[in-house]
């Protein structure tokens, strides 16, 4: 599923009418790309909202199609706020809400990174998260305009569901890695490596293969440790690229040089801060791990990162071109 302003990457193979707005909305995105971030500002949560438990796990993302960003924002015990931001491009948070499913708040127990993707081929985005190795879907059984979500069902089939890596812990990504048209899993974990879970069954049934390790020119990639994952394209030219929030304070990105099939990966550039060193979030804010978000919050075409974890805090950090 696509944002207004970033898009996974959507399937090529026999486009639905959701794909083909997918497509309109990825050309429309072709100017995005960011090398650098100035240093984070926090973002006050709503006032008049309830406090949410850290730490906090962020997606930006358009919550009902109207082409403006949203958030959905994990924290500790496991609950999905949608947090609305202040109009016209002004980086600010304007209210959260609590979402729900089968008619009561989602509460997982623990902070999981929030995913929204059509998963069924129906055109409406749905929830998904991981707890405890398994992948949850929530099925958004309302429109695209007013979403509402039934209680979570495992992904893959009932019998064999899919087994994530121990050490992945919240880090799933879902987004179409192969272009084959089917969202597939991919998982970062504690120690350093990305592994991805094709989907090769169709629309309505997901199955998906046994974990493949995520290459970069040829060879598996292994950070020391600590991936979370974001696959997205943030150069521009259409083709998903994979980011990672590495080792508590970085951001990578691993720009995919094809457009066809399976990625094809360059090597690591890490994202700049403000004075041409990477950017490095410890540093900057109270926050342990990143987790970052992208999307274009101030509505300058360029991706921007929120991020929180391990802190009550979400935190803005601007994206600049290059
Ligand atoms: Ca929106
Ligand atoms: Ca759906
Ligand atoms: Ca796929
Ligand atoms: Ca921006």
């Amino acid at each position: 599923m696509c944002v207004a302003v970033v898009c996974t990457v959507s399937g090529r193979a026999q486009p639905s009418p959701a794909a083909t707005a997918s497509a309109k909305e990825a050309a429309a995105a072709t100017s995005l790309n960011f090398v650098a971030l100035t240093d984070p500002v926090a973002l006050a949560w709503p006032k008049d909202a309830p406090t949410p438990k850290k730490p906090l796990m962020p997606l930006l993302t358009d919550w009902e199609g109207d082409q403006q960003p949203d958030l959905l924002v994990s924290d500790g015990d496991g609950k999905l706020w949608l947090v609305r931001l202040a109009a016209d491009h002004a980086v600010a948070l304007k209210s959260a809400e609590a979402v729900k499913a089968g008619g009561k708040e989602i509460s997982l127990g623990k902070v999981f990174q929030p995913n929204y993707v059509d998963m069924d081929g129906d055109g409406i985005p749905d929830l998904i998260a991981a707890r405890d190795r398994h992948v949850l879907v929530f099925h958004n059984s309302g429109t695209r305009e007013k979403p509402e979500f039934d209680d979570w069902t495992f992904a893959g089939s009932y019998k064999s569901p899919v087994l994530l890596p121990e050490d992945a812990g919240p880090r799933l990504e879902v987004a179409d890695w192969d272009r084959n048209g089917l969202p597939d899993l991919v998982a970062g974990t504690w120690s350093g490596a990305v592994v991805v879970f094709l989907n090769h069954g169709t629309r309505k049934l997901a199955m998906y293969e046994t974990a493949l390790h995520v290459t970069v020119e040829n060879k598996p990639l292994k950070k020391a440790y600590i991936c979370s994952v974001r696959f997205l394209d943030v150069t521009g030219d259409g083709a998903a690229d994979l980011v990672l929030g590495i080792n508590y304070s970085y951001i990578s990105v691993y720009e995919n040089r094809t457009r066809l099939s399976m990625p094809m990966l360059r090597k690591e550039a890490k994202v700049l801060g403000s004075d041409g060193g990477p950017f490095e979030a410890r540093k900057l804010t109270d926050i342990k791990h990143i987790f970052p978000a992208i999307g274009d919050v101030d509505g300058d075409r360029v991706a921007d990162v929120v991020f929180g974890n391990e802190s009550e805090k979400l935190f803005f950090a601007k994206g600049i071109k290059r």
